[in-house]
């Protein structure tokens, strides 16, 4: 409870004691009476004006701790009440946000969640800046990578040289060189190329080989042969025409400035047609790589993009004129000395690409081929550069990104040693910004949203029974990660610094240690070709503010960086750890079963175990949805229309998620669970729930991200996210009373799980 002002203040008591003299009792009885009104007078006030505040007594107290001040207000700030929650309840949650805030020069989208993500990395750069002298190894690691990163002057000084010298162990970049002829390129295999590129430089180019879980047996490892990604985010940039048109000429610019500057450094002249004829050449090669690929959204059906064979059959199947499948998987495995067996399985992903690679084959020259690979290296090494490589690359990221300015280098440095040494940093995260007691409560809340799950499968009348017995069994057998793997913390156990132990970073050789890590994360996935699944392996790094799900090891993981306010906090209502942590938790387990996580068992087995029925009607329930996004008409991404196909399975988690997370927080409260009102909302608990499941959300984009993310981002635009959910729950529409008819409250609703 806040100070109140007590009336007691203006009684003022006059009068001098120790007088004696008639009329001192008179006096001192009126005094007495006085005090005693006053008293009164005060008590009656103070009780009326609490009740102003609090509301009905059975409505809760009134939550004065830092926490709920500090969420309430944030949730006042964030809003714009004068909107109107059933026309357009993103507006109406989030418009205040929207009015304060201006996306970055840096930026290319900015929201509530990206600057959690900004203020995450603060709390990095805080850590391994910080130095002592008892760090282990790991720890030292990492912190040696960063200073290395921010160390400007060298990376100046050594400008191109590091570059120069790999693009050598590699075979040369033609363009580059005046040697490269068909003298040199004689002898030339792409098979070697192709393998040192995956092995040595986590550069899977042309063809995609990785070693990853097996689909159909989760227990363990293959070889999957996939389409290969490009060098521009979406095969669309090359094949599509208006503002693609100028991204792709941007790009082409980009190839042909890299290619001068490295001529030049090596005194070639830079003038000549030659750069521009090749780097013509290699962006006619990545044109047909991307038209041989399939797009995002016929890629849905794993089961259809899953084709085992063993390599002979894969000769056999892809001759590729005369490529030799052996010669390139055995010489990637040889780097991590493992031997090809005789009837080594693959799992062929890319049939469609394979297929058409065929035709895209003999078209090029070795020297366009060599070009090409080399070039997908050097893109990859820009950011490790001197300025004026990343000055050449400034107007392609302006009409990709939109932005206009480079992040500033602490958070370039602290995000890139992040997500090369997860557990280093993730450990350095936890012990600074992370309440370990946190752990118990999530896992309660997971608990409870779980049960929501299983519960709403008696809702579901496209479901018969013996397959949802099958679904509630797959439910409640799935794995739960919390915060971060208990190793990280644990200074005897040892895993950790063996993870690092083939590193060995120079504070002065910035493009070096990347060149480590490069191979370090192609050599960490390839050696688990012979190795079963470790069941306890974390999928993600602890300083992550995001959340997952594993088909292959039907497994949520809710990494420390989630487990913060807005979506999290012991000191704050539940209704707003509902409504969003509880919400994460729900969409994670929803994508137990999206449109992809249903293909597999409770053991992440790829296997069927739907009905004919039940497949059939699950078909129809998504399409709804599928229509349903597919008609937001984007106006940041120039009035295209969301691919309510590419967004299908983070459409069915977030329904999911927000729909479950609410009824558990009806449940809770049905349970005896009482919430403290926030101080200054007028609001229903209720209410706030959606607010805050909203508010997650407040955020825009720059127009040219727009168009990248409609292209690429497997989740639907952060305010179809939020409308696009709500407007299927008759539950919201209860909650701010919405009449029938109102945008959110439509006639129609999908809804699957
Ligand atoms: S399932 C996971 C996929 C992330 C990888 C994408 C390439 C995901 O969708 N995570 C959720 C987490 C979440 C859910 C946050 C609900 C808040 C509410 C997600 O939306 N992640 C966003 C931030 C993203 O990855 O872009
Ligand atoms: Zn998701």
């Amino acid at each position: 409870m806040g100070k109140l002002e007590s009336p007691m203040g203006t009684v003022e008591i006059t009068g001098r004691t120790g007088q004696t003299r008639p009329g001192f009792l008179e006096w001192g009885l009126l005094l007495l009476l006085l005090l005693v009104t006053g008293a009164l007078v005060a008590l009656g006030l103070l009780y009326a004006h609490s009740r102003a505040i609090k509301g009905p007594k059975e409505k809760g107290e009134i939550c004065n701790t830092p926490g709920c001040v500090l969420a309430a207000a944030r949730i006042l700030q964030n809003m714009d009440p004068s909107k109107e929650p059933c026309d357009d309840f993103y507006q109406y949650a989030c418009g205040g946000w929207l009015r304060h805030h201006v996306i970055p020069e840096t930026n290319s989208r900015y929201s509530v969640f990206d600057i959690l993500r900004d203020k995450l990395e603060v709390v990095l750069k805080g850590v391994l800046e910080k130095s002592t002298t008892k760090d282990r190894p790991a720890v030292q690691k990492a912190k040696t990578l960063y200073r290395s990163c921010m160390n400007k002057d060298i990376i100046e000084k050594r400008d191109s040289r590091p570059l120069l010298e790999i693009l050598e162990v590699v075979g040369g970049w033609p363009v580059a060189m005046d040697k490269w002829n068909d003298t040199i390129g004689f002898g030339w295999e792409l098979e070697q190329q192709l393998a040192v590129m995956n092995s040595h430089f986590n550069k899977r180019v042309l063809i995609d080989l990785f070693v990853w879980n097996d689909d159909q047996n989760s227990s363990r490892h293959i070889i999957y042969i996939d389409q290969p990604t490009l060098g521009m985010p979406s095969r669309d940039y090359y094949l599509q025409e208006g503002s693609n048109q100028k991204v792709r000429k941007a790009y082409l610019q980009f190839m042909m400035s890299v290619a001068s500057m490295l001529r030049a450094d090596v005194n070639l002249p830079t003038n000549s047609n030659l750069v521009q004829e090749d780097m013509v050449q290699v962006l006619n090669l990545e044109t047909q790589l991307a038209n041989a690929t399939v797009p995002q959204e016929e890629r849905h059906d794993v089961t259809a993009l899953y084709h085992r064979m063993e390599v002979e059959e894969l000769q056999n199947k892809f001759g590729l004129k005369g490529f030799n499948w052996t010669l390139f998987i055995q010489s990637v495995l040889s780097s991590a000395n493992i031997e090809l067996l005789p009837d080594e399985e693959v799992v062929v992903y890319g049939v469609p690409y394979l297929q058409n690679l065929e035709d895209v084959m003999d078209i090029f020259s070795a020297r366009t081929m060599q070009n090409y690979l080399v070039w997908r290296l050097v893109l990859d090494r820009i950011s490790s550069l001197s300025q004026r490589f990343k000055d050449a690359r400034a107007h392609y990221h302006k009409v990709l990104y939109g932005k206009t300015a480079e992040e500033v280098r602490w958070r370039e440095c602290v995000s890139y040693v992040n997500s090369n040494m997860e557990s280093a940093v993730g450990s350095l995260y936890v012990k600074e910004a992370f309440s370990r007691d946190s752990k118990d409560v999530v896992r309660e809340l997971i608990d409870k949203v779980q049960a929501v799950f299983v519960d709403n499968l008696d809702e579901l009348s496209w479901m018969d029974k013996a397959t949802k017995k099958k679904a509630q069994e797959k439910a409640m057998s799935i794995r739960v990660q919390i915060g971060y793997p208990s190793y990280i913390l644990d200074k005897k156990n040892k895993h950790m610094d063996q993870e690092y132990s083939n590193l060995n970073f120079s504070e002065h050789l910035y493009f070096e240690n990347g060149l480590q890590n490069l191979k370090a994360g192609a050599q960490r996935s390839l050696r688990k070709l012979r190795k079963k699944v470790d069941q306890n392996l974390w999928i993600m790094g602890a300083a992550v503010v995001n959340a997952f799900y594993s088909p292959n090891r039907n497994q949520i993981v809710f990494p420390a960086g989630i487990l913060q306010p807005p979506f999290f906090s012991k000191e704050q209502p539940q209704a707003l750890n509902f409504g969003g942590l509880g919400m994460v938790i729900g969409h994670e387990i929803t994508h137990g079963f999206d449109d992809n996580g249903r293909n597999f068992d409770k053991n992440g087995n790829m296997l069927d175990w739907w009905s004919n029925f039940s497949a059939q009607r699950f078909q129809d329930q998504s399409q709804c949805m599928v229509y349903q996004y597919g008609n937001y008409t984007w106006d940041l991404a120039e009035q295209q229309n969301v691919n309510g196909f590419s967004t299908l399975g983070e459409n069915i988690a977030d329904n999911g998620g927000v729909r479950q997370a609410y009824k558990a927080y009806l449940k809770w409260r049905a349970e005896g669970g009482q919430d403290e009102q926030l101080p200054g909302l007028e609001l229903t608990f209720d209410q706030i729930f959606f607010i805050n499941f909203a508010q997650v959300w407040c955020g825009s984009y720059r127009p040219e991200f727009a168009v990248q993310s409609i292209k690429t981002d497997v989740h639907s635009p952060l305010k179809y996210r939020v409308l696009g959910s709500l407007q299927n729950l008759v539950a919201f529409a209860d909650a701010f009373h919405c009449a029938q008819g109102t945008a959110m409250n439509p006639q129609v609703r999908c809804r699957v799980w």
